[in-house]
């Protein structure tokens, strides 16, 4: 495997960052998660503004320009002689010393990783997720903005471990208000009477994959209402989705030991997965443009 570190294309084994660099000693940098199909990059744009107003956000300043962050994730694919991907650039503080300030960290470092990873839920696309709602809360925007798609997942981590051990598949945030959030990596909606309902995306990530979604939906004229909502909408759902790069758009079929619907995948969200994967067929950003 070549990764992408600094402007140098290394083999795996030599990769290496150093012990000093404030992304492991204080998880302080943004990264992305972002997938190729067939030989494109799908809405490659908007994961480099989400990148770049993550780092802007923590006043990072990324030493590459997103069309430099652009060429380096087209050629560590093309070294890795890859065409359907996960990419996960990362941009960290830096190398400093062992206080927290970032004054010390004079140079921001770039990585870029990039894998073939399929489908992330195997056969729950058919069968369905079971969700499990969890006792951590999603940090509150006025502490650190779940839209900074920040280094530090020790929140989103948790979440995951209570999902474990109480057997979901995916976790289910509530924000610190006790509406519902998001999953622990990714985006929630429901479906109600024909229409979709989905958190606004203060106390969430602003996904990509979510963003796509609106707009399907939109297209295929299913409303979609983004409004807050509470355990009782959960659990009285005809049907639950949910989003993101890594899940794509995969149903949820059980809640805290609640049957969603039919228990089975429900009409909604099975348009809404073919509809996606045929976005993904068509669009992207081609790594072979240059
Ligand atoms: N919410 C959170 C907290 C996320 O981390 C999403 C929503 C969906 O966003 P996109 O833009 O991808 O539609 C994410 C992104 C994993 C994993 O291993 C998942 C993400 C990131 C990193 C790892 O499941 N999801």
């Amino acid at each position: 495997m070549i990764i992408y570190l600094d402007g140098k294309y290394l083999p795996e084994d030599q990769a290496r960052v150093s012990v000093f660099d404030h992304g492991f000693l204080y998880g302080d940098g943004v990264f992305e998660g972002i997938r190729a199909y067939h030989g494109r990059i799908f809405r490659l744009k908007e994961h480099l503004d989400r990148l770049y107003d993550s780092a802007k956000t923590i006043d990072l300043h990324p030493p590459i320009t997103k069309e430099e962050m652009t060429d380096a994730i087209c050629e560590t694919l093309r070294r890795n002689d890859l065409t359907d991907a996960y990419i996960r650039p990362i941009i960290t503080r830096g190398v400093g010393d062992l206080g927290l300030d970032p004054r010390k960290c004079p140079k921001a470092s770039v990585v870029i990783i990039a894998v073939s990873w399929g489908a992330m839920y195997g056969d729950l696309y058919e069968k369905g997720l079971k969700a499990v709602t969890v006792s951590v809360r999603r940090n509150p925007a006025e502490c650190m903005p779940p839209n900074v798609k920040s280094l530090n997942y020790l929140n989103n981590i948790l979440a995951k471990i209570e999902a474990n051990y109480k057997g979901g598949d995916e976790a289910i945030f509530f924000d610190t208000n006790g509406y519902i959030s998001e999953g622990s990596g990714d985006n929630l909606y429901i479906v109600k009477n024909g229409e979709i309902i989905t958190p606004p995306t203060l106390n969430n990530l602003r996904g990509i994959t979510r963003m796509v979604l609106l707009e399907i939906s939109k297209s295929l004229g299913i409303t979609v209402k983004e409004q807050n909502i509470g355990y009782f909408d959960l659990y009285t759902a005809d049907e639950m989705i949910c989003t993101g790069t890594a899940a794509e758009v995969a149903p949820i079929t059980w809640v805290d030991g609640r049957t969603i619907g039919s228990g089975k995948p429900g009409p909604v969200t099975r348009q809404l997965m073919a509809a996606f994967k045929a976005v993904t067929e068509k669009e992207g950003y081609p790594i072979n443009k240059k």
